[in-house]
C-alpha cells in the first residue's frame, strides 16, 4: 500500500470515511489532509470503501452516475459526470420514511432509472447501445448524504466518498425503453406540497441512455462492466433539496408516475 508522507492511503482514506458514515459525523475534504489524492487513486478509494461493504454482507446492486445535469455540475462546482456504487443496503422501498435520523444531512434529486436487461460493457458504448441494453425504465429519487461538511468537496473527494450515496428509492410504474422519449420526460419536483424544480431527461447529458454509456466507458478504463440486473441511476436531473423530518418530497414524472419519499 502507497502512504505519502501525509501518512494516507487508499485504505486509511476507506476507513476514515466509512466510520463518518457510520457515526453520521461530517469532515473536512480529504484532499484537505490528503493533497496527492487524485482522481484515479480516489476511485480506488470508492472501490476500497465498497469491497468493505461488500465483505460486510452488502451486495452490489448497480452503479449510480453523479453530476450528469448542469443543475447539479454547478450546484456542486464540479463539472465532471462520475460512477459510484449501489448497494443492496441502500434501497429504500417505497413507502418507507427517509431515516433522517441515520444520515448527516441528506438531500433528495429526482432521476431517471434503468434495471440493465443485459451486460453493458465498453469501451466503444453509443448511447443506442447502451439503450439495447435496458430492459426497464423507472423513475427514482435518490437520497444523499456527502461525509463532508455542507456538500462542499472536490472531485477526488466526492468520488472518494462514493459520490454522497446513501439511500435511493424506485418508483412502482416500470416502463420499456421503447415505449418512452426519455429526452422530453418530465419530472416536477414538490416539497411539502409546492412546486420547488422541474427538469426533463434531456438535463441529464442531453438523454439519460448517454449518461449510461458514459457509464459503461468509464468503467471500462477500469476494467469493469455492468452486469444485467444491475440498477443505474442516470444523475438527478434538478438540484437536490434538503429533507428534514417530516419534510414531503414528490417526484411526478410525465410517464413514469410519481414518487413520494418522507423524512421521519
Ligand atoms: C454528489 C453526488 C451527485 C448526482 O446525481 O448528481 C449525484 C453530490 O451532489 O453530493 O448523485
Ligand atoms: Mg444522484
Amino acid at each position: 500500500m502507497n502512504t505519502d508522507s501525509t501518512g494516507w492511503n487508499v485504505e486509511t482514506a476507506a476507513e476514515v470515511l466509512l466510520r463518518a458514515e457510520r457515526t453520521r459525523t461530517d469532515r473536512k475534504p480529504v484532499t484537505e489532509d490528503w493533497p496527492g489524492l487524485d482522481v484515479a487513486t480516489a476511485y480506488r478509494v470508492q472501490d476500497a470503501l465498497i469491497a468493505r461493504k461488500v465483505a460486510a454482507g452488502e451486495k452490489i446492486v448497480g452503479v449510480k452516475l453523479g453530476l450528469t445535469s448542469q443543475a447539479k455540475q454547478q450546484r456542486m462546482g464540479i463539472s465532471s459526470p462520475l460512477t459510484a456504487w449501489l448497494t443492496d443496503a441502500m434501497v429504500l422501498e417505497a413507502g418507507t420514511p427517509i431515516p433522517t435520523g441515520e444520515l448527516i444531512h441528506p438531500r433528495v434529486e429526482p432521476e431517471i432509472v434503468f434495471v440493465l436487461g443485459e451486460r453493458l460493457e465498453g469501451p466503444g458504448v453509443t448511447a443506442a447501445t447502451a439503450m439495447a441494453a435496458v430492459g426497464s425504465v423507472f423513475a427514482g429519487l435518490e437520497v444523499i448524504d456527502s461525509r463532508f461538511t455542507d456538500f462542499r468537496f472536490t472531485l477526488p473527494d466526492v468520488l472518494a466518498d462514493n459520490a454522497s450515496s446513501a439511500r435511493f428509492v424506485i418508483g412502482g410504474v416500470e416502463r420499456s425503453p421503447a415505449d418512452l422519449d426519455l429526452a422530453l420526460e418530465e419530472c416536477v419536483l414538490r416539497v411539502d406540497g409546492t412546486v420547488v424544480d422541474s427538469a426533463t431527461g434531456a438535463a441529464v447529458q442531453g438523454h439519460p441512455a448517454q449518461a449510461l454509456a458514459l457509464a459503461a466507458n468509464a468503467l471500462a478504463e477500469r476494467g469493469l462492466a455492468l452486469e444485467a440486473g444491475w440498477i443505474v441511476l442516470t444523475g438527478g436531473m434538478t438540484d437536490a433539496v434538503p429533507v428534514e423530518s417530516s419534510t414531503q418530497i414528490a417526484a411526478e414524472f410525465t410517464h413514469l408516475g410519481t414518487v413520494n419519499v418522507t423524512g421521519a
